[in-house]
């Protein structure tokens, strides 16, 4: 059996993890998705929630803690990032990367550069950006296409990256719009042709990684 073939999804599994720097809304965006509140901000135990669709689709979603904290080692987190990654077994088919709408800092260039590092550059195929507070784009009437407009080229470029993936959800709502989000999964599962990300690239990411200035060194950080 190829690699590929192994490697192809169980339709009736959708795995998926949430990424991001700190309090852009993660833990939110999992419990929108699951409809329920699985995660907390308090409790760390809750890292993994799933639920049963009435067609028999298990939801699974893994919830991690925030990329740019001062408390905690850039590399210390991502070593965590690559544990919740594993226990998604047998591999995530998107990895959500979330952002509030409200800003895009230094830090969530910084994130993205990580990210890739971290995972491979080929990571990008399995990138779905989803933007939380959506409620203050439509306060200022604003769409989705004029605000990615008018952001950093970083962001725009990694939008590119990640094919078009992009959606922006309002956890606050009653109806957060998950609708978008579910579109951007079977997006991502059909740009993959149904290869999840699995431990094979991992591997290979991290003897990519291995041949590259180590990023998370601190002198290496802008
Ligand atoms: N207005 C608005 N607030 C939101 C939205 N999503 C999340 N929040 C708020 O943002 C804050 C942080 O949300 P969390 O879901 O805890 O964020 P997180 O990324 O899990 O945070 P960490 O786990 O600490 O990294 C909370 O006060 C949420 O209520 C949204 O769509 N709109
Ligand atoms: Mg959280």
């Amino acid at each position: 059996m190829s690699d590929d073939v192994k490697h192809v999804s169980d339709q009736s599994e959708i795995r998926l993890i949430l990424i991001g720097n700190k309090g852009v809304g993660k833990s939110s965006l999992g419990n929108s998705l699951l409809q329920r509140k699985a995660f907390t901000a308090s409790n760390p135990v809750d890292i993994q929630g799933s639920t049963q669709w009435s067609d028999g689709t298990k939801l699974v979603i893994g919830d991690t803690p925030g990329i740019a904290d001062p408390e905690i080692p850039t590399i210390k987190t991502f070593e965590e990032l690559t544990r919740r990654v594993e226990l998604l077994h047998p591999g995530p088919h998107a990895f959500l990367v979330v952002f509030t709408i409200d800003r895009f800092t230094q830090e969530d260039v910084d994130a993205i550069k990580y990210i890739k590092y971290w995972f491979g550059e080929d990571i990008t195929r399995y990138l779905a950006v989803v933007f939380t507070g959506k409620g203050s784009l439509d306060y200022h009437g604003q769409t989705l296409d004029t605000h990615i407009q008018k952001s950093r080229e970083e962001l725009q470029s990694l939008i590119r990256e990640c094919n078009g993936r992009v959606t922006a959800i309002n956890n606050r709502d009653k109806h957060p719009g998950i609708g978008g989000v579910f579109d951007l999964v079977q997006q991502t599962k059909k740009d993959n042709k149904d290869v999840f990300y699995n431990q094979q690239m991992y591997t290979n990411a991290v003897k990519e990684r291995q041949g590259k200035p180590n990023l998370m060194d601190t002198d290496h950080f802008s």
